[in-house]
């Protein structure tokens, strides 16, 4: 692991990046979003992963200024990508306790007024349900704000948490992420299928666009189709890829 001193000056020298995985619609070849994905290109070490540095700032301020760096390069990104004639939103991975900050919604606000140009439906928040959110009515509230200011939000490898029911009963989240813990075996494994069908039903009666995780092969694809998923994310559609390379691959998929 980095140190903290390290990853501030990181974010100073812009050492920080984000990579793009693309988010699709199976049936129609649609491509519905892309997941900002931060990485740290370290002048000695390489490209890292987040396991490398956002664990030791999760719970310091300096792990919020990073998340608001995140929106900041994304939405400049989605400028980027519009000023070139691809118009594709982007869902950005938000830590708990960052959603759960007094102020998230009015920073979130101003981040947004940054880019006149872009519309708040453009951006997506994506809510790591398996982190339990201390305090679910101030939560549900900020994200009924950031709802009615236009910006969506997804509950996050939904399945694994501690209280999936009950986050998607009292948030106003317009999206579900299936976790790709289900995905991953489903063929053969009967307890995982009766899961994805079950989340799926959920998904429906709740009005959410269910969107599954981990999509790595054909058979994964065809599987989810047939169960009525269509919007999936995964390495068999997309590796996580740098921002220049997504037009070009955006014009030939399918
Ligand atoms: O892309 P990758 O496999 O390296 O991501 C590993 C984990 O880090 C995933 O759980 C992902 O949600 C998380 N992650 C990636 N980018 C961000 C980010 O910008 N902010 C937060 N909070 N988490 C992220
Ligand atoms: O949901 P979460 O934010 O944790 O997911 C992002 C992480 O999942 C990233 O680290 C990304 O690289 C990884 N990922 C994306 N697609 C796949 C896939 O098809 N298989 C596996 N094993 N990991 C994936
Ligand atoms: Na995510």
């Amino acid at each position: 692991h980095e140190s903290l001193e390290r990853i501030r000056y990181g974010l100073v020298r812009g050492e920080f990046v984000l990579y793009y995985q693309p988010k699709v619609n199976m049936h129609s070849g649609e491509l519905i979003g892309v997941e900002a994905l931060i990485r740290w290109q370290h002048p000695e070490q390489g490209l890292l992963s987040p396991d490398c540095f956002l664990p030791v700032i999760e719970h310091h301020p300096l792990g919020i200024q990073l998340g608001e760096w995140v929106i900041e390069a994304a939405l400049g990104q989605v400028a980027a990508w519009q000023a070139e004639g691809l118009r594709v939103p982007v869902s950005v991975n938000i830590a708990a306790n960052h959603l759960q900050r007094a102020d998230f919604a009015e920073r979130l606000y101003l981040l947004l007024s940054l880019h006149p140009g872009i519309t708040p439906d453009m951006l997506q928040l994506e809510v790591l349900e398996s982190s339990a959110l201390a305090d679910m009515n101030h939560v549900a509230e900020t994200m009924a704000t950031c709802t009615r200011m236009g910006v969506g939000f997804s509950l996050d490898d939904f399945g694994t948490g501690y209280s999936s029911l009950s986050y998607l009963k009292r948030l106003p989240a317009a999206e579900l992420k299936i976790d790709r813990s289900f995905v991953r075996d489903m063929q053969h494994d009967a307890d995982d299928l009766a899961i994805l069908d079950g989340v799926l039903g959920l998904a429906r009666a709740f009005r959410r666009r269910a969107v599954a995780e981990g999509v790595e092969t054909e058979a994964h694809g065809e599987l989810l189709l047939r169960l009525g998923c269509e919007y999936a994310q995964g390495y068999g559609i997309a590796r996580p890829m740098p921002p220049e390379s997504l037009p070009g691959w955006a014009a030939s998929w399918r």
